[in-house]
């Protein structure tokens, strides 16, 4: 298949997926904020379209973009607060802005030359980042329509058995040099360059903490022991009242949890998820262990490769799957890929060599130290932007996301 064909085929797909979501969100939640950290979920879809009209063919054609009030409202600018974002239009509206402005976008790729040096055109640029923007904001609206559930009746579900034979084990990692980042030409900025790094031999998780494991701390009293939490962690804490992942209700014995298609049982090998960094930094105090520093996680992710097809990813399951039953890697270690997002220990700055592109909002002013990285990607993140190298970021206090930790030591 040609490049242009690979690109129209692959925006489609990307775009059925967004639809799919835009079925699943109740109309009386779509122009209504749910959170502080959030735009109306709404929003979200609008942006998407707004963004690739921008790129393709505002940044790359330089030409006006069709629609200069809702290229506004969908925009993720300062003087477009997320409070004045619920003036957008209602689910007809945003159905058509999407398809007037992909429509541009699919017109712009037939008439461009993509074998060319221009940074935004050149093999398809502007095209590809539109690609992986959409899959990164399916990501939020799926966190978001946990926050809708949160408010809505949730059916009866089957209690799974709390019970499990699976122990958490730590794999002995050699140390070693490799190089982190790459050249890639349709990565984000921020995983670029590509630099030497080298690595002190550790010893990391078989897989990422279960369900299970996170019970033990609950019921060991981990949400009550100030001298397991950081002070900042225990300040937050305290603030939010937290006393179990976000998310998680109890159901019994076991547990349950309000994912973005309703409530369903937790399994208790399934990945702990909707942690904080600072839950995951108080658990691995508990456990006498540690976080992996990032360039730990992408070390022992840079042996052999990430393969979507053998990850939990793409929202094909209705949550996480039980850790430890997919193919690992050379090392020994399941579940890099797909799953959860794993916590890592690593703030969120530059490599060398950074240079912020297409803009600077997209890293580099989030580049100030205040968030912690993540790693590896969810059971909702989609095939796009599942890679070794892909790095999110979240602030420590962010427990919305499909968030889980692997130990270190
Ligand atoms: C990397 C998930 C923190 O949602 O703010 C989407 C991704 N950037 N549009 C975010 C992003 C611009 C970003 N995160
Ligand atoms: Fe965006």
């Amino acid at each position: 298949m040609g490049r242009k064909a690979d690109l129209r085929d692959r925006l489609t797909t990307v775009r059925e997926r967004t639809r799919w979501l835009l079925d699943r969100v109740p109309d009386e939640f779509l122009r209504r904020r749910v959170h502080d950290f959030y735009s109306p979920i709404g929003w979200h879809f609008g942006h998407v379209g707004r963004t690739e009209e921008y790129w393709v063919v505002g940044e790359a054609l330089k030409r006006p973009l069709l629609d200069d009030e809702l290229s506004f409202l969908f925009a993720d600018l300062v003087e477009n607060p997320k409070d004045n974002r619920v003036n957008i239009p209602d689910r007809a509206g945003i159905i058509e802005y999407l398809e007037r402005t992909r429509r541009r976008v699919l017109d712009a790729l037939d008439e461009c030359e993509l074998e060319c040096e221009d940074p935004y055109l050149a093999d398809g640029y502007a095209w590809e980042f539109a690609i992986q923007h959409e899959c990164q904001h399916q990501e939020t609206i799926a966190e978001m329509l946990q926050l809708i559930h949160k408010q809505l009746p949730s059916a009866v579900i089957e209690a799974v058995p709390w019970q499990t034979d699976l122990r958490s084990e730590m794999v002995d990692i050699p140390g070693g040099t490799f190089c982190m980042g790459t050249d890639d030409r349709h990565v984000y900025d921020n995983e670029k360059e590509p630099h030497e790094v080298s690595v002190a031999s550790f010893r990391i998780g078989r897989t990422p903490v279960t369900a299970f494991e996170w019970t033990q701390f609950m019921d060991d009293g981990g949400y009550r022991r100030p001298e397991l939490w950081s002070e900042a962690g225990w300040a937050w804490r305290d603030a939010e009242q937290a006393e179990a992942p976000e998310y998680w209700v109890r159901q019994g014995d076991a547990w349950a949890y309000i994912g973005p298609f309703g409530a369903r049982s937790i399994h208790p090998d399934e990945p702990a998820s909707s942690l904080s960094w600072f839950e995951a930094e108080a658990y691995a105090r508990w456990a006498g262990k540690r976080l992996p520093t990032e360039e730990e996680w992408e070390y022992v992710a840079s042996h052999g490769q990430i393969d979507p097809a053998e990850a939990c990813h793409g929202l094909a399951s209705w949550g996480p799957t039980p850790v430890g039953r997919r193919r690992p890697n050379p090392l020994g270690l399941h579940d890099l890929s797909g799953n959860v997002w794993e916590w890592t220990s690593t703030p969120f700055l530059t490599y060398p060599g950074f240079a912020a592109f297409p803009y600077d909002g997209y890293s580099k002013d989030h580049m100030k130290g205040a968030h912690r990285v993540c790693r590896g990607g969810s059971w909702a993140t989609a095939a796009p932007i599942l890679r070794r190298t892909f790095r999110n970021w979240y602030v420590p206090t962010y427990r919305q996301g499909f968030l889980g930790v692997r130990l270190a030591e």
